[in-house]
């Protein structure tokens, strides 16, 4: 790169040369193997040498991209030279103001110019060396050596391979890791496709039945960022916005802390965003803080005096709850068991005090009792919590729990006070968005299949065993789980499902990192070198990828025509990408795959793309809208003359509008100006607390239902497990508690600590993880106590080993005061590099250590994992930078 730093500045090169001075290229020429592993860190980096020197007059800045699911949605603009990107930028369109920020892009998003420019990315289509039709030696997936084919027998290779699993084993033996190929895959007949609670855990599809979420977006529902300045105290569990909610919601919670706002953060870490705000640190063991969370309420209860000491709002609780004592039952209660008795032990002799949560949570007694005095009816508090508590094993009451502790205090519907999550694009300001994105026109009525659904967590081992869980109650419908209402009056919930038999033939990956993202990798890895033919459509040699028998090399959305982002922005606005380099090599995108094969299978692009794809986004612009200024309805954001439609060469009709349509393309964003007070706040649950028969929540009684009847019956029919209508805490598979050989006589078993996977400032999930930049300012190391890493005598640095019950990895130890004793902080999504000769793995591969366990809702499970923690022996690890980059052609 830095060759191509100096050739740009003294002479005007074209793209192609620069490409061709790349360090893989240059490797392949002088004669290399084609896997041609090249540490090219030095080619790829541009320091600010590099760029002081560089003659930018020909320079146009683009509003860019940044695609990935981050937990931000900001602006990111690139500087293009010669169809090459030389630096970026970010948002500095308006003065940054406290009510108004600007929308600043992360050190990830400032780092896309060596992932989408980078030497790794995929040149051509590639197959592996021994892979022949029907497979080949598959146990050689992964370790194969690459040869470059052309696109023309890539196709043939994958159309013949389709035709022919079809043929054998029915278009049934077809596993769609994303949805990519979707609109080929059903026209050609049913699928097989996946779902999973994913990033909310228990928080996925159980709240819609019990009435969280006030109808803006059903299940998340708290206050927008200009209410939640009312409050006086956040409780927040794994609450840690300064990593996995980058963008603006640290400044939101600042804001809010300096209008006096007290901070609570009970985390097994003691968090940036917790010394950020200067929070009350409460460490925690990993998935124990139901157990927390109803000492709290026992202690309201015992406490609770209406005239001398009123914590407990019980005008709320008879009002908009069913289930908290036995006078307020729902009528569809099969069970004579009610809440308060839970809590007082009435059922099982374990009254929920404070020592009683101890023993499990580690939090002191007192700290509990503290902590409940401290959220009593009188006082404005937000209960929040992200979704990583609940992405734990056994917590399908957690989100019921916690909305019945919010509605003990009456923190729900009234301003300043608020329950629920705080997390992703919305962490810290939750309403209805006040800039949306348009339909891209696209209403298909021909006919088209409907996947069958693997759950994630049981996925790769149902695979292997050919039977799954058809999981009627909770597949995801573009992410979102079904209707429960429908579904459920389709279904007899009194019996369980049926499992059903499985043969899938061939894997085809593209948009998402399902071997990397999904537990049991060890198990995914095994039914990569067991199926008859795996396609991954990537931009780089990911792991989906490197476990393949074909590679097609895809561009980045860089690459591509424009868009919007897929997955939502914050409210207040609203991005748009262009078009900023022409595709890298022979990079196609997944749409011009489709049609490709679908010519050689008899699929047309009327079937698939009735519409064009720079159709399809200018339809998107016309149709976006924002909010009027009343805050009662939406109207057009685009301004659109006849001149624009012209030069687009699309259909449509000239529109009047907020912006000009050039003006938001070059801006890259629009951003609805907000301040206190402004017609544009969002107090949660606010019309049901009004009128609760006039605005019914969700749930079948139209109340929050803590005794939840239909909760119940559609977990029995789920078949994993049976679980409470109550929110009764239950030792967790994998939790604390399993720690243990013998709990009662505190005797440690065989994997003694907790392992968690917090969402990494060096990668959204598995992306960005191969860029260096990014390598370099960030470790990837696991997390250990002092406490305990003095036991063993590891210190900074070291490198340590791993282990769970199903997998073994290696990576070098943090030593700090910041974690609680007895956990271990693994960051999630690093690229799995496995020793094949000890099947260790050296990058830290969260789910290489998860295993395949399906409790409740089909719920994954990954911050509760039992590990063991050894100083490694052998040698240690090289830093992540210093490990080639997989540059195979
Ligand atoms: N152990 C553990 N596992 C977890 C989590 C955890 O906390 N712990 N978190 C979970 C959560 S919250 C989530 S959301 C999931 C995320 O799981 P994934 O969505 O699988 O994760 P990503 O790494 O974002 O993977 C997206 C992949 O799609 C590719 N891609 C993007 N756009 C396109 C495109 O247009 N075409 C093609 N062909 N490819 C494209 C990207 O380059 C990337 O490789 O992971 C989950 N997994
Ligand atoms: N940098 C970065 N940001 C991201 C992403 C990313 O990959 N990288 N992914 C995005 C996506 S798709 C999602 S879904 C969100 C997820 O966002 P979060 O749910 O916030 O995810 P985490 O970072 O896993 O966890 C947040 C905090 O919870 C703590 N925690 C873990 N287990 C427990 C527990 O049992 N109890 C308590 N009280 N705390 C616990 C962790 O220590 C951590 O500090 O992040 C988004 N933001
Ligand atoms: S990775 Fe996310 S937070 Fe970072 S710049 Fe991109 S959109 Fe923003
Ligand atoms: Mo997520």
């Amino acid at each position: 790169m830095s060759n191509f730093i100096n050739k740009l500045t003294n002479t005007k090169i074209d793209r192609r040369k620069f490409l061709k001075g790349s360090a893989a290229v240059v490797a392949a020429v002088a004669g290399l193997p084609l896997v041609a592993y090249d540490n090219t860190l030095k080619e790829t980096t541009l320091d600010e040498k590099d760029v002081a020197h560089i003659n930018t007059d020909s320079g146009k800045w683009v509003a860019a991209a940044c695609w990935h699911n981050c937990g931000g949605k900001c602006l990111v603009k690139a500087l293009v030279v010669d169809g090459v990107v030389v630096r970026q930028k970010t948002d500095d369109l308006r003065e940054d103001t406290d009510d108004n920020p600007q929308q600043r892009a992360c050190l990830r998003g400032r780092a896309e110019q060596f992932e989408a420019q980078g030497a790794d990315r995929l040149k051509y289509p590639m197959k592996r060396k021994h892979w022949e039709p029907g497979g080949g030696d598959k146990s050689l997936r992964g370790k194969d050596e690459w040869e470059r084919i052309s696109w023309s027998e890539a196709l043939k290779y994958i159309a013949d391979e389709i035709t022919q699993i079809k043929n054998k084993h029915g278009v049934e033996a077809i596993f769609s890791t994303s949805g990519e190929p979707g609109p080929l895959l059903n026209k050609l007949g049913s699928y097989v496709s996946h779902w999973g609670t994913s990033s909310y855990g228990a928080w996925y599809a159980i709240p819609h039945i019990l009435g969280i979420g006030d109808g803006i977006l059903v299940r998340d529902a708290v206050n927008d960022r200009f209410d939640l300045q009312n409050s006086e105290l956040v409780v927040g569990f794994g609450l840690n916005p300064a990593w996995s909610a980058m963008g603006n919601a640290t400044h939101w919670y600042l804001e809010m802390k300096k209008k006096g706002c007290k901070f609570v953060i009970i985390d097994p870490v003691y968090t940036d965003t917790a010394a950020t705000l200067e929070a009350e640190w409460i460490p925690i063991r990993p998935g124990t803080d139901m157990t927390m969370q109803l000492a709290m309420a026992y202690t309201m209860l015992e406490e609770d005096d209406p005239v001398t000491n009123p914590l407990i709002d019980w005008e709320f609780l008879n009002h908009y709850t069913y289930g908290f004592d036995a006078e307020h039952m729902p009528p569809d209660a099969e069970l004579n068991e009610n809440f308060k008795d839970y809590l007082l032990g009435r059922y099982d002799n374990v009254p929920k005090t404070p020592e009683w949560a101890e023993k499990i949570c580690s939090v002191p007694a007192d700290t509990i009792r503290k902590l409940a005095r401290r959220i009593g009816k009188n006082v404005k508090v937000a209960l929040l919590t992200t979704w990583a508590p609940a992405r734990t094993h056994d917590s399908d009451s957690m989100p019921q729990l916690f909305i019945t502790l919010g509605a003990m205090g009456g923190h729900i519907g009234k301003t300043g006070h608020a329950t629920g999550t705080s997390c992703w694009n919305n962490a810290a300001n939750f309403g209805k968005a006040l800039v949306v994105a348009g339909s891209d026109g696209m209403v298909s009525k021909a006919k088209t299949y409907k996947p069958l659904y693997l759950n994630d967590t049981e996925g790769w081992k149902a695979i292997l065993e050919g039977s799954y869980n058809p999981s009627s109650v909770f597949p995801s419908i573009n992410g979102k789980p079904a209707d429960w209402k429908k579904v459920v009056s389709k279904v007899d919930l009194k019996k369980k499902i049926e499992r059903k038999s499985i043969n899938i033939q061939m894997i085809w990956h593209s948009g998402s990192a399902l071997l990397q993202t999904r537990e049991g990798m060890k198990q995914g890895i095994e039914v990569h070198r067991k199926v008859e033919f795996v396609l991954s459509q990537s931009s780089f040699l990911t792991t989906n990828s490197k476990y393949a028998d074909i590679v097609l090399p895809i561009t980045t959305w860089w690459e591509r025509e424009g868009n919007f982002p897929s997955s939502g922005c914050n409210r207040d606005i609203m991005l748009v990408y262009s078009n900023v380099i022409k595709p890298i090599y022979e990079a196609k995108d997944d749409e011009w795959v489709n049609l490709q094969l679908g010519k050689l299978l008899g699929v047309s692009e009327k079937d698939m793309y009735p519409i064009s794809q720079k159709q399809r986004f200018f339809n998107k612009l016309a149709n976006s809208t924002v909010i009027n200024k009343e805050g009662t309805a939406y109207e057009s954001l685009l301004e659109i003359t006849a001149k624009d439609i012209e030069e687009w060469g699309c259909e449509g009709k000239p529109q009047s509008g907020r912006v000009p349509l050039k003006k938001f393309l070059e801006d890259g964003i629009y951003q609805v100006e907000r301040h206190a007070g402004d017609n544009y706040g969002n107090i949660a649950y606010e019309k049901f607390i009004k009128d609760p028969v006039k605005n019914p929540l969700n749930s079948k009684t139209g109340l929050i239902e803590i005794y939840s009847q239909t909760k119940a019956d559609v977990l029995y029919s789920q078949g994993y497990n049976e679980v409470s209508p109550l929110p009764k805490y239950v030792s967790p598979r994998d939790g604390y508690e399993s720690t243990y050989s013998d709990f009662h006589d505190k005797i440690k078993g065989k994997y003694p600590y907790q392992l968690i996977n917090p969402h990494y400032i060096r990668r959204s999930h598995s992306i960005y993880d191969n860029v260096p930049w990014l390598r370099e300012a960030l470790k990837q190391p696991a997390y250990i106590s002092k406490k305990d890493a003095d036991k063993k005598r590891i210190k900074n640095g070291d490198t340590v080993l791993i282990t769970s019950a199903y997998g073994k990895t290696l990576r070098p130890a943090y030593v700090t005061e910041r974690i609680a004793p007895g956990v271990i902080g693994l960051p999630h999504g690093a690229w799995a590099d496995i020793d094949e000769s000890n099947e260790i793995d050296k990058a830290g591969a969260d789910n290489y250590l998860c295993g395949n366990i399906s409790t409740g809702g089909g719920v994954s499970g990954w911050n509760t994992q039992n590990v063991n923690l050894e100083k490694w022996t052998g040698s240690p690890l090289p830093d992540d930078v210093d490990v080639p980059q997989r540059i195979i052609f």
